[in-house]
């Protein structure tokens, strides 16, 4: 199956600083040899049309409470990715987002679902579990997750819901950092969490294959969401809000290799998303460099 690789360079989901590069920074950092390295055949549809935050106004009249800034524009790039995303899985090629901020997973996620039941594994510190009445920082990018799955305030927010993503086949792992806004939220739901203790205690190959276990049952595919500040800033430092104790080099990528075995051999995997990669923040362009070959390893290249 040919790669379908797409630009999302959104930097709406948190004060603009720069992750609206990351989509060039990875794709300066070497993308194609990697994905070539890994053996498949790459499609590159470029970026996504995104207007500088700088001539928009980030107040928003929607949602009548709470705060979410840029929100509308968040919805127009969205509405646009989900179709992208749909689009070249009809066209039976494999769609890989590059962000951008985490609020574009929401229209990565509902273009994975569409007339399909997905599951999603979600690689961060956070839990992006946030709502606009929720969030203490108004930033989206801090809420995708609660958008896709219409948690609360996001019930009825078409543009962001994933109808085909349930709760039960939603995994999180490797969370350190959860506002107190987010937890109830998370409790109450069906998701499944595992924080890095998880990993410390069991090992990153044991909760992944769990993860994948919970996240496959019964579904068409899953979406896999991956935010670099998952890794440990020392690794990725070229993230917007870097949280120390995080993932290590090996640990990133034997997660994204477990995930390309159970993909060759279940075919599970259905689209792939890496953000939050900033290359203003970044040293030498390395957390950019580190997402090709994350990309590489999830999409199965192999040392031998
Ligand atoms: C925080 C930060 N929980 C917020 N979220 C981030 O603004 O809602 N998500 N950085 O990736
Ligand atoms: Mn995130
Ligand atoms: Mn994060
Ligand atoms: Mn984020």
């Amino acid at each position: 199956k040919p790669v379908q690789i797409i630009g999302a360079p959104v930097d709406y989901g948190a004060n603009r600083r720069g992750v609206d590069m990351g989509p060039s920074a990875i794709r300066y950092a070497g993308l194609a040899d990697q994905l070539a390295a890994a053996g498949v055949t790459a499609i590159d549809s470029g970026d996504l049309l995104v207007p500088r935050a700088e001539e928009r106004d980030p107040e928003t009249e929607e949602p009548a409470e709470g705060k979410a800034k840029f929100l509308r524009e968040t919805a127009d790039v969205c509405t646009r990715l989900a179709d992208g995303v749909a689009g070249a899985i009809a066209d039976e090629s494999f769609p890989l987002v590059l962000g951008g901020d985490h609020s574009i997973a929401m229209g990565s996620l509902r273009g994975a679902a569409r007339n399909a039941e997905i599951g999603a594994i979600w690689f961060d510190a956070h839990s992006d579990f946030n709502t606009p009445k929720t969030s203490p920082s108004g930033n989206v990018h801090g809420m995708p997750l609660a958008g896709a799955l219409g948690v609360e305030d996001f019930a009825n927010t078409e543009w962001a819901n994933a109808p085909g993503l349930s709760e039960e086949n939603v995994v999180l792992v490797g969370l350190r950092s959860v506002d107190e806004t987010e937890t109830e939220a998370i409790l109450d739901s069906e998701v499944t969490t595992y924080t890095m203790s998880d990993i410390d205690e069991r090992g990153i190959t044991d909760v992944v294959d769990e993860a994948l276990d919970i996240a496959t049952d019964g579904v068409d595919g899953i979406h896999v969401s991956f935010d670099l500040d998952w890794l440990d800033p020392k690794e990725a430092p070229g993230v917007g809000t870097p949280v120390r104790g995080g993932a290590s080099y090996r640990e990133a990528h034997s997660a994204l290799e477990i995930v390309a075995e159970r993909d060759e051999t279940e075919g599970v995997l259905r689209s792939l998303e890496l953000v939050e990669v900033n290359p203003i923040l970044d040293e030498h362009n390395e957390t950019a460099e580190l997402a090709t070959e994350l990309a590489a390893s999830a999409l199965g290249k192999r040392i031998l």
